[in-house]
């Protein structure tokens, strides 16, 4: 039997976000965003016709969901902070509802001895700047950063770890060009402008945060998906890979971490007529405000290999550069269709350590989600969830090595302690310890896995 300790302080937790655990929740004078939005318009975009409205129930909720955090091992708990239900309207006007709702959520926190960490931005653009373009407007990037500072003048003094955007990528990349996300546009010039600004507005949120004094850390998180090619010894599959790395990872890794694009990307942008509107003063606005620490969501790996006929396009893709592929013989979670390969973590690990100065990290979202867990409900009522444990070990496993070969990272965050609502896939899979009946809110269960997790937070340790 092997054991595997981690350091003392080590957090363990999870993660969720506004939109997909709150519900709409418009009592208190929250602002429609682009999920609402999408939704009215076309309800049969999301898995059963199940929209944002209720979710987690987490607006009505949130005491008795954090008591049951808290006994599955939770002690840190990062969730975002909706835009739309903090500001009421393109002038900017506060909605004091919004705010108390969220410090009774981050009191809640503290009483039951979880750190709260705070997102700035978790997919969710208010419609009223979604008239005026989203991130594709620059005045939407100065209502973002001006946002950031109302929060945290309003809860600096309580939380210590910040985060500006969760996966910005996600916004340009099935915004703006795989139409997986509102406003549903294929236009790689403008997913291009569109994840310059998104850019530009975490590196004000960072100088925001560095100007009014506030004492804790700010960080970004990212999906940093490592990209594997088919095959290393041909050198096509080796440029494809380092394409798609560029376009999928390094287009926020590298101005977040060392304040500058790479020149490689640029020039791709060059290339193909897609270089955003930029002005020289926002570069060094980039340049000089680089993160405190790197959040990592972790899932699965990119497989790709070199394009065998070019691309039919109208538009510029990066998947100019690249083609998908499945390995034979891969394990594969089947309910979300997301390859399983735990080593990804480790090397994320090491990369972060040998090219990015060791920057302080946290594996900020891990999980599985899994369809019809109905299906193992035993006699008592209980999802007995033994796959959850063994993903969770698989990976713990890698991340362990990868700190003893002295990776930085500082804790790991289950994606999501309850079941939540993932955007168009809506409850299709569960990811959560505690089970979430969509037709019974008011009763949420422990799931067979949040025992296990208990006794590893509390251990700092799991054994094999
Ligand atoms: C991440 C997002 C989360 C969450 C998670 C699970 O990319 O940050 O918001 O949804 O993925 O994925 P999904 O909900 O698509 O199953």
């Amino acid at each position: 039997m092997k054991e595997y300790q981690f350091k003392e302080g080590f957090l363990w937790g999870g993660a969720c976000s506004a939109v997909q655990c709150e519900g709409r929740s418009p009592e208190d004078g929250k602002q429609d965003n682009i999920w609402d939005q999408w939704y009215r318009e076309d309800p049969g975009a999301f898995y059963q016709g199940v929209g944002p409205e209720v979710t987690s129930d987490f607006y009505h909720n949130y005491e008795q969901l954090i008591k049951m955090m808290r006994e599955c091992g939770i002690t840190s708990f990062r969730t975002s902070l909706q835009w739309a239900r903090i500001i009421s309207d393109r002038d900017g006007t506060v909605n004091r509802k919004g705010i108390g709702f969220y410090h009774r959520v981050i009191d809640a926190l503290l009483d039951n001895g979880i750190e709260p960490i705070l997102c700035l931005n978790h997919f969710d653009m208010p419609m009223y700047w979604m008239e005026k373009g989203g991130f594709e407007c620059r005045e939407t990037v100065d209502a973002f950063a001006a946002f950031a500072r109302v929060c945290y003048g309003e809860f600096s003094g309580k939380v210590r770890r910040w985060v500006t955007f969760n996966e910005p990528v996600i916004t340009p990349e099935q915004g703006y060009l795989y139409l997986h996300h509102y406003p549903l546009v294929q236009d790689g010039r403008r997913a291009a402008q569109v994840a310059y600004y998104i850019q530009l507005a975490s590196s004000m949120a960072v100088e925001a945060y560095r100007q009014m004094g506030c004492s804790g850390q700010i960080g970004i998180v990212l999906n940093l998906t490592p990209t594997y090619c088919r095959n290393p010894e041909d050198e096509r599959d080796r440029k494809a890979a380092y394409a798609a790395d560029l376009f999928f990872n390094r287009s926020f890794l590298d101005p977040s971490v060392k304040g500058e694009y790479p020149a490689d990307l640029v020039r791709i942008l060059e290339e193909n007529q897609a270089v955003p509107v930029h002005m020289e003063q926002e570069l060094e606005t980039i340049r000089r405000n680089t993160v405190d620490y790197l959040g990592v969501n972790y899932y699965h790996p990119r497989r790709v290999v070199h394009r065998s006929r070019p691309l039919e396009s109208g538009t510029f893709m990066p998947d100019r550069y690249f083609e998908y592929y499945t390995p034979e013989n891969c394990r594969m979670n089947k309910s979300r269709g997301w390859e399983i390969y735990e080593k990804g973590l480790y090397d994320i690990g090491v990369n972060i350590r040998d090219h990015y100065g060791n920057i302080p990290w946290m594996v900020t979202e891990n999980g599985m989600g899994v369809q019809d867990e109905e299906q193992f409900l035993n006699e008592e009522g209980m999802v007995e969830d033994g796959y959850r444990v063994e993903f969770i070990k698989d990976h713990l496993r890698w991340l362990h090595k990868a700190i003893e070969e002295g990776c930085n990272c500082f804790g790991y965050h289950m994606w999501c302690p309850f079941d939540s609502w993932s955007w168009s896939n809506a409850y299709k899979n569960r990811y959560g310890f505690i089970r979430i009946d969509i037709n019974d809110h008011a009763r949420p269960s422990f799931k067979r896995s949040a025992a296990w997790f208990r006794r590893v937070s509390d251990g700092n340790r799991f054994t094999d």
